[in-house]
Order: structure tokens, then sequence, then C-alpha cells
């Protein structure tokens, strides 16, 4: 096979972890409760059980993981602060103990030579202001400024990347809609407001942020094209109702600064009863990057009579799957990063993939070693397919795997293993897998 192209000088190569996924120590120096904490006890949430009480205990072998990451030789690392460990009830009193961990860990990062990469909000929302109505209530988005700021104020100094929201689209719809996700409400489309809410919480951030000195700021949305299953009209309808709640409902509000046209569901995107004077302005505070998570694209079909959606998800025919059953095709990735790139044109930031990997489990040889060959065709196909993208004159400055560690996977807990390094659970025992080399090798040979 051809060599795989070299991408721009100064592409940025990295991983990506979240908080609750991999810290674990949930009860420790004064964190409040999360979303998370309270979902994963309600029986039937989680497969088999599962929580992330300990997870990797990334909380106290942080040291160890960043020395994985330098071996690596990653540039950027992307995590997320959990907004519990700094304001246990959501707001008001500052946790010291809790941002003194995210000193530990900048500076940690720092010391190796990293850039830190700082998500405010990967799902693990403080649990007090849920029982306040959570994303659903205006509040929070003010709330969540509040928590910016002190992030900022304190971490700001050192930190100069950083990510508002982590996938608003899959909080709102798995969280609020489906209740496959905390907080577990099953609104269906009466979650739209946590939408909004979210979005307005984005620009507030960003704007404290700024404020801040920060140097990059981003919002993080899952992208994932939208495929008609055939050329009839209504399934080329269904996935243009997709594509308006999937992408539209979450970018073109934060580029263009207006919602976009929702009437496949019934409502007027320019008439929502939730958005007040001001906030599509505050929610379009000019960004420096767009963060796209990229693992599938969606294939979509005409809504049977039961569908409480305008669409209908099919299963793509005759493709390899991940174990988490997502499609592989890394031509939606070139599609997803060009479609912006001609459809946003010059409201459109550079581009970051913030996170792109797949769910693969694989037992040790007898010499104990993980040869994950299909992660490594999965990583390597769609690191040539960002660098089509980038060819056809799309502006993507970094890439970061999801994930570093195999982690705790939300509604699946520990079935679903994303990392380039195994986690042993009962032992927390880590051991690079053979995509670890894989893809140092990769960075290596980019930056000769
Ligand atoms: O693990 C998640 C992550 O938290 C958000 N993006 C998708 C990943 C894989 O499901």
């Amino acid at each position: 096979m051809s060599p795989i192209p070299r991408l721009p000088d100064g592409f940025h190569w990295g991983v990506a972890t979240s908080a609750y996924q991999i810290e674990g120590a949930v009860r420790e120096d004064g964190r409040g409760t999360s979303i998370w904490d309270a979902f994963v006890e309600s029986p039937g949430t989680i497969r088999d059980g599962h929580t992330a009480d300990t997870a990797c205990d990334h909380y106290h072998r942080y040291p160890e993981d960043i020395d994985l990451m330098r071996r690596l030789g990653i540039d950027v690392y992307r995590f997320s602060i959990s907004w519990p460990r700094i304001l246990p009830s959501g707001s008001g009193a500052v946790n010291a103990s809790g941002l003194s961990f995210y000193d530990r860990l900048v500076d940690a990062l720092l010391a190796a030579g990293l850039t830190p990469m700082a998500t405010l909000f990967h799902w693990d929302l403080p649990q007090e202001l849920e029982a306040l109505g959570g994303w659903l209530d205006r509040d929070t988005a003010h709330r969540f400024g509040e928590y910016a700021a002190v992030a900022a104020e304190h971490l700001g100094d050192r930190v100069k990347h950083w990510i508002t929201l982590n996938e608003p689209f899959e909080h709102m719809a798995l969280g609020y809609g489906l209740g496959q996700h905390a907080p577990g409400r099953t609104l269906l489309l009466d979650s739209l407001p946590a939408a909004h809410h979210q979005l307005l919480g984005h620009g507030i951030a960003a704007g404290e942020l700024r404020d801040s000195g920060a140097e990059l700021v981003m919002l993080t949305n899952s992208y994932s094209p939208a495929a008609p299953a055939s050329g009839s009209e209504s399934d080329i309808a269904a996935a243009r109702a997709y594509e308006a709640l999937h992408r539209g409902l979450f970018t073109d509000p934060v580029l263009l600064g207006r919602y976009p046209d929702l009437s496949a569901y019934g409502v007027d995107g320019a008439a929502l009863p939730f958005v007040q004077e001001g906030d599509l302005a505050t929610i379009a505070t000019p960004l420096d990057g767009l963060g796209v998570n990229y693992y599938n694209p969606t294939r979509l079909a005409a809504p049977t009579a039961e569908s409480p959606f305008p669409f209908e998800i099919v299963e793509f025919a005759n493709v390899d799957t991940t174990d988490f059953g997502w499609p592989v095709m890394p031509s939606g990735l070139t599609e997803t990063l060009v479609s912006l790139t001609e459809d946003y044109r010059e409201a459109l930031p550079p581009l970051w993939i913030t996170e792109n990997g797949c769910s693969h489990r694989i037992e040790p040889d007898a010499d104990g070693n993980f040869a994950d060959r299909f992660r490594i065709d999965y990583l390597e196909a769609h690191v040539r397919a960002l660098a089509a993208a980038v060819d056809l004159g799309a502006d993507v400055r970094g890439y970061l795997v999801w994930s570093l560690l195999d982690n705790f996977e939300w509604a699946e807990g520990y079935h679903q293993r994303f990392g380039l390094v195994h986690v042993d659970f009962d032992t927390l025992e880590r051991t690079p897998k053979a995509s670890f080399d894989w893809y140092r090798e990769l960075i290596a040979g980019q930056r000769r």
C-alpha cells in the first residue's frame, strides 16, 4: 500500500479522554455528585451494572498516563475537567482540592512537553443543577459560564486551548430525548431546550475563555454524514431531516447565528419559544476552531408509522463494523470535512479532529501482546481519509485518537474498548497495544 500522505507542517497529533470515563475517585477530595454518579446507580442503566467509581483511576495514576503520552510522541492531550470536582454544587463554593488536581495534571503535562487541551463539559453535569432542571433550564447556561470563568481564571495561565462542550447533540438526544444516558430523561423532541441552553452556555463560556487569554476556543460536535437508504424522495427527505437535527442544530447557530429549517419536526427554527433576544449573538461568539468527532456515517430511511421522528436509522449493508456495531466507513470522514468546508465557507474556522477511533476488544496473545490489527487498519484508513480532505481544501489542524486508554464507555460500561492502551480493570495495569506502536511510528514518520 502507498505510504500515508504527509499532513501539512505544524499539524498536531494527539489523544483524547474525558474525566468521568477515566478519573475514578468520584467521592474524593470534596468532589460533588454528577448526573452520571446518580444514573449508574439506577438498576438497568449500565450494561452489567458497571460503574465509573474507579474507572482507570487516572486521578491517582495520571503520572503513568502522561508517561505513556510522552512515549507515544503526541503533542496535544485533550482531557475534560469534571465540573462537580471544581464546583461541587454546580455553582457558588469552589473546591480548592478539585482545582489542585487539575493544577497537578496541567503542570505535569507541560513538564512532559505536551499541550493541554481542556474540555469544560463532557456530560458530567453536577447533580444539584439537574435537580433544578439541568440543561432544560436556562439558568444552567449561566452557571456554566460561571464555571468556565473559574476554570479559566485558575488554569488559563497554562491552558491556552479550550473546548466548551463535547457533542451537545448526543447529550441532548441520549440524555434528555431517549434516556439512554444521564440524566435519563425520555422527552423525545421536547428535549430541544437542552440544545439551546447548551449552546447558550457555550457562547457565554467562549466569551469568558476569550477574556482570560485563551488562544484556541472551540466547540466539539460529532459529525456523521446522512446517507439516504435509496434515491427515493422520502429517504432523501429523511436524510435531510436527520442532518438538520444532527449537524444544523448544533452548527448553524454557532457559525451562522441562526437555527436551521426544522420544519420536518413541526417546529419553526426561526421562532423557537425558548430563544431570547441576544441569545444567537452570544452563541455565535467567534471561534478559533471547530472540533469534529467522527466515527461513522448514518443511513436514513423514511420513518415507519410508529416513529416519533421524521426518519428511521437503518444499517448499511455489507460493511465491516466495530464491536459497537458501528460501520467502518472512512470516506465519511472525507465527506464530513469537505462538506463542512463547502457549506460553511468563510464562516468555518479551522477544523480539528477531536475524536476518532473504534471499539475493538482483543485478548492478549501467548506473549501478552495485544495485536489489535483491526484498530490499526481503522486508524490508518481514517488518517488517509483526513489527508484526502486536506488535499481537497479542508483546513484541518490536528487529529486526536479516541482514546488513550480503554475506559468507561457510558451505558456500555467497560464492554467497549477504544484504547491504544489496554487497561486491566481488576489490576488497573496499563499495556500498550500494537496500535500504540503504530501511532507512535506514524507520528514520528510525519515529523521526519
Ligand atoms: O466515549 C465516547 C466519548 O465520550 C464521546 N464520543 C464518542 C466516544 C465513543 O462512544
